[in-house]
């Protein structure tokens, strides 16, 4: 087959995504309050550089030019962040200018044609909320309902597909356990109870959501990866690689679309207390309707039983284990280049849940990229974005209900703890200048954009 025979099917979305504490800056303006991240920056060690949320790409302030750009670049659809910190501060009160960013954002996207799908939670806590337990704490939830009221009631005639969270593994095991996100916690018992919580505010948000805005569709975003054991004769690598997908993937899946928790999961977390957090009524509101489900991949795990992790793991209860390096190309993050892997995710939820409509809201590498006279020739980040487009089209092919595609990110943007050093964007900013520049991968991405097929990298 030609390159140029890859055609998605008519209505396949494209879009690109960016959130809010890493492109937006202004973070002290317009009634924000700090979130868990601005504190976590202030920490000496906790992000490379010493970075912060000051200035990202200044998208709050330069948000039409960056419109106008999606326009010219054929894209169909902006999936960013809302603040929770400027439209609840602190988690209390309303915060009309905040509110008003939003619906200024997503006016200008809906004159350029362009949908908007706003995520109502990608790791930016309000810090008061922390204070007070954060999402190891059952009230988080509630206050994120909230949260999702004033929003929808105030966005929900313009917006109509919503994501409720982004990567709940990451803002619980990353956060509370690992520490290396914020709030920086290493309490494996408190990653747990954030697992719960996060579920039942994704529950309780999309009821609110639905209730609040006649017509919308509701959807979650999980970041998902094949485990695989390193020798898979050995049962000791299956078993780890049974723990780990518990962990990473079922723990969100089965609550979610079957309205349970896995057995064996729950069987590993009791050490750390996670049934006791499950109250009656929980799963009745996180297994409520999905209608979508957002894919984030960017490789695969290859796991071993054999020791290797030191210092507060994010794989609560697993035990030994380690990530054997294997001889694939690598991006700038060290992540192995594994488009296969996403062919595999995507297989693996339509044999599970064959009716639920997919959607891929992340996938992109970072790529060190030298700026020239020429703009960025960013050879490496365009051919990771065609092979995994390939991948994604072969799930298509093989009857997978995939709908659209984002890639991530529409901007280069603060890394949390890396700072500003990975860069993810098709688009190139220079941090000094706030100077964009649409990248080799940029215009690859718009012709297959417009074209809605493959077009060979060239
Ligand atoms: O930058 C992040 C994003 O915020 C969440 N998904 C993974 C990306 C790359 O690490």
């Amino acid at each position: 087959m030609k390159v140029t025979d890859i055609v998605f099917p008519q209505g396949f979305l494209w879009g690109a995504a960016t959130a809010a504490f890493q492109v937006e800056g202004a973070t002290d303006v317009d009634g924000r309050t700090d979130s868990i991240w601005d504190v976590f920056c202030r920490v000496p060690g906790n992000v490379v550089g010493g970075d912060c949320g000051e200035p990202a790409a200044d998208h709050y302030r330069r948000f039409e030019q960056d419109v106008r750009m999606m326009a010219e670049l054929g894209l169909r659809a902006y999936r960013f962040s809302i603040a929770w910190p400027r439209v609840r501060p602190d988690g209390g009160a309303v915060n009309q200018a905040g509110l008003d960013f939003y619906r200024r954002l997503i006016d200008t996207l809906l004159a350029h044609d362009i949908q908007p799908w706003p995520t109502l939670y990608h790791w930016d806590l309000p810090q008061k909320l922390e204070d007070a337990g954060g999402w190891a704490a059952r009230d988080t939830a509630f206050r994120f309902a909230d949260y999702a009221t004033a929003t929808a009631e105030a966005l929900g005639d313009r917006v109509t597909n919503w994501t409720t969270l982004n990567e709940p593994w990451c803002a619980a095991f990353l956060g509370y356990a690992a520490g290396v996100h914020a709030p920086g916690r290493t309490d494996p018992a408190a990653a747990v109870a954030a697992v719960h919580h996060l579920l039942l505010g994704h529950g309780l948000a999309a009821q609110a959501i639905r209730t609040a805005a006649a017509f919308t569709r509701v959807g979650i975003t999980l970041n998902m990866y094949p485990i695989i054991p390193a020798d898979p004769a050995s049962a000791a690598d299956q078993d780890v690689a049974r723990r780990l997908d518990g962990l990473q993937q079922r723990i969100f899946l089965d609550p979610l679309l079957r309205g349970e928790y896995p057995a064996d999961v729950v069987a590993d977390l009791e050490p750390f207390g996670f049934s006791r957090h499950v109250r009656a009524g929980d799963l009745e509101l996180i297994s409520g309707p999905l209608d979508m489900l957002g894919v984030n991949y960017y490789t695969e795990h290859h796991v071993s039983s054999r020791p290797g992790e030191t210092g507060p793991s994010p794989w609560v209860g697993v035990g030994d284990h380690s990530f054997p390096r294997r001889d694939f190309p690598r991006t700038d993050m060290g992540w192995e280049v594994r488009p296969e892997g996403l062919t595999s995710v995507l297989l693996r939820l339509h044999a599970q849940y064959p009716r639920l409509p997919l959607y891929i809201t992340e996938n992109g590498a970072a790529f060190r990229d030298e700026i020239d006279g020429d703009g960025v020739q960013d050879v490496d980040r365009t051919a990771y974005l065609e092979s995994h487009l390939r991948a994604a089209h072969d799930a298509i092919e093989m009857g997978v209900k995939l709908r659209g595609y984002f890639c991530w990110s529409l901007l280069d943007n603060f890394e949390w703890a890396e700072g500003y050093a990975k860069r993810f964007g098709i688009v190139h900013v220079d941090y000094d200048t706030q100077v964009r520049t649409p990248k080799m991968s940029a215009k690859w991405f718009a012709r297959v954009a417009r074209g809605n097929a493959l077009v060979a990298v060239r």
